[in-house]
């Protein structure tokens, strides 16, 4: 182990793996403008995870201007080297459709370059893909094993005990096997209400995805914050639950795909939508009485106006072992509690764009067991980078 010192003089001296490491440790202190520079000194002498790093804050505009064909070009660049922060970038970028054209093909690759490396998410992803049933189930079932003995949560719990044969892995083979069709197929949708448009579509997410994406956010889940109506973000009593974001750099082939399935039921553009929450309610947490959409008050104005209205929510419950727990809307007089993989969508606004009070709802809280399930707001605005024409 090297002192803060040593790295220091190393990095001053133009060592790029040194650079790397100074910016990684700024940032955790929150001195985004010294890690900036490490970063800008690494990438100057190649460095991949730099460029990576650097790619990633061009694409979305975050401390330095927005440079989106820039921002591209560098993670891919780094994931061509191998690094792992390009390649986990480069799947999203490619699978999402996150300023190039959408192209899974291309993710799956770098998913197979990941999983080569050794890196265990990339393995279970495939696995997730390819199925775990079938001629190529066993080995879908290897590989998440491998994942399990790397200690990754998610495919321990996928597994759940299961015994597994013991027979060799071949990514190539698995992503050869995956079963994207699976994710574009249209969806039936069951009409609830007509004003304000509720509706229901039905088996969307099978239960390994949804044990998936509950895995990954359980670690990171959070006191919810709600946009207040002085325009900023606060944790406020309106919700106990918690929840995770899952952002550009949090997110995955797999959630990509469940993004962009979920815009094609919201009618919206993929860009459109704000990150995939994740939300947990313990027996007695809800979500009180709201709306979705922002208040249209002076102090919002520049939100709105940056950021569009929310006018589309899809849920997705993950589970059913609860008591209680449904999404009510009291002004509609309607309770709804879809099935496990099922979605509930409804609109926040009327059709002709005015936000509709009559959307007031409320995530009740179970009375036993713990309930999961997807959030997803749309906007009336491009959040991120669209693909690129
Ligand atoms: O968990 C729910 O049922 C719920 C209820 C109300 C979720 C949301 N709102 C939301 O995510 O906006
Ligand atoms: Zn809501």
């Amino acid at each position: 182990m090297r002192t803060f010192d040593e790295v220091l003089a190393a990095a001053k001296a133009g060592d790029a793996v040194s650079q790397d490491l100074l910016a990684q440790a700024m940032e955790q202190m929150g001195r985004l403008d010294e890690a900036l520079s490490w970063w800008m000194e690494a990438a100057k002498r190649g460095h991949p995870g730099a460029h990576a790093k650097l790619g990633l804050w061009q694409l979305v505009g975050f401390q330095i201007p927005q440079n989106i064909a820039q921002g591209v070009e560098r993670i891919h660049a780094a994931a061509r080297a191998g690094d792992d922060l390009g390649l986990a970038l480069a799947c999203v970028v490619d699978s999402g459709g996150v300023g190039v054209e959408r192209n899974l093909r291309q993710a799956l690759d770098w998913l197979v370059m990941a999983a080569k490396r050794g890196d265990p998410r990339a393995a279970t992803q495939l696995a997730l893909l390819a199925g775990l049933e079938g001629d190529v189930g066993p080995m879908s079932q290897a590989a998440l094993a491998a994942a399990r003995a790397a200690d990754f949560e998610p495919a321990r719990r996928i597994l759940n005990g299961a015994r597994v044969t013991a027979v060799p892995v071949n990514f190539d083979a698995l992503a050869a096997g995956a079963d994207l069709a699976a994710f574009e197929a249209p969806r039936e949708r069951e009409t609830l209400s007509e004003a304000p448009a509720i509706s229901i579509v039905r088996d969307l997410l099978a239960p390994e995805l949804r044990t998936y994406v509950t895995a990954l956010a359980e670690p990171a889940l959070k006191r919810g914050m709600i946009v207040n109506d002085a325009g900023g973000e606060s944790v406020e009593d309106v919700r106990s639950n918690r929840v995770m974001h899952f952002g550009l750099a949090d997110s995955d082939v797999v959630l990509e795909l469940i993004n962009h399935q979920l815009a094609a039921i919201a009618g919206l553009p993929v860009e459109n939508g704000e990150g995939l929450g994740v939300l947990h309610y313990a027996p007695g947490e809800r979500y009180a009485p709201h709306v979705d959409y922002i208040p249209e008050t002076p102090a919002n104005a520049a939100h709105l106006a940056a950021r569009g209205q929310r006018v589309r929510t899809v849920l997705v419950y993950l589970n059913e072992a609860f008591e209680g727990g449904a999404t009510e809307f009291p002004r509609l007089d309607l309770k709804v509690r879809p099935p496990a993989g099922s979605v509930l969508a409804f609109d926040s606004v009327t059709p002709a764009g005015a936000v509709d009070p009559m959307t007031l709802h409320t995530g009740a809280a179970p009375t036993s067991g713990e309930k999961w399930i997807i959030s997803k707001w749309f906007r009336t605005k491009a959040l991120r980078p669209p693909p690129r024409p």
